[in-house]
């Protein structure tokens, strides 16, 4: 391929990109991202035991959203890794920019206990494919919202968010979270193919 053409092809590309990205609105794809529900309908739970546990609490609300009921990490249990996860449903993500928010609550972090949580772009039949990295470790004192963003890789069709509540091994390791009103969703891209297609055949005629 000659220079021109391969600079063509990056100015191609760049256009492509500004013609599809019309935003609208942007939804939070998650079930029950507040425990409103009053329970963990929508949520998944790994690592439940004798010494850990996710009670849904009331009346304690994270300051991002209205409501009464939170999800409580509560990991008292030796070197183990207390997940609470919730995936979206195939077909609900696609490549592009995904914006996450989160409010935590610390209740304890002792003897090795900390608390990390993980945004995964995931593509359906073949597993995790992009992902925020580790965030955290997390330990605010009062209700504090925290957020930021990353880009899922060409691929993705949903997205998973897991809250590590996790201990070490040391005899009185704890680690324990308010989670509340997690929010993980993306611009709805508005692509218009005509266009862009068009565009780019005739940068190559
Ligand atoms: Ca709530």
């Amino acid at each position: 391929m000659s220079m021109r053409k391969l600079l063509t092809g990056i100015a191609c590309v760049g256009l492509m990109l500004s013609l599809t990205a019309t935003a609208g609105m942007a939804t939070n794809l998650l079930v029950n991202p507040d425990f409103e529900s009053g329970d963990l309908t929508g949520w998944q739970v790994f690592g439940l035991g004798v010494n850990s546990s996710v009670p849904v609490q009331s009346p304690d609300n994270g300051p991002s959203a209205p409501g009464t009921y939170n999800a409580f990490m509560d990991n008292h249990a030796e070197a183990l890794g207390l997940t609470l996860k919730q995936s979206t449903l195939p077909g609900t993500a696609a490549p592009g920019l995904v914006s996450w928010s989160f409010d935590l609550k610390l209740g304890e972090a002792a003897l090795g206990g900390v608390f990390f949580v993980q945004i995964f772009a995931e593509k359906t039949g073949a597993g995790i494919v992009g992902s925020s990295g580790l965030l955290g470790n997390y330990a605010p004192a009062g209700w504090t919202t925290f957020s930021g963003s990353f880009m899922a890789p060409l691929g993705t069709d949903f997205l998973t968010i897991q809250f590590m509540a996790n201990t070490g091994a040391n005899v009185g390791s704890v680690s324990t979270m308010h989670v509340d009103n997690v929010v993980v969703e993306q611009q709805d891209i508005v692509a218009d193919e005509t266009t862009s297609f068009g565009a780019v055949k005739s940068l190559f005629r």
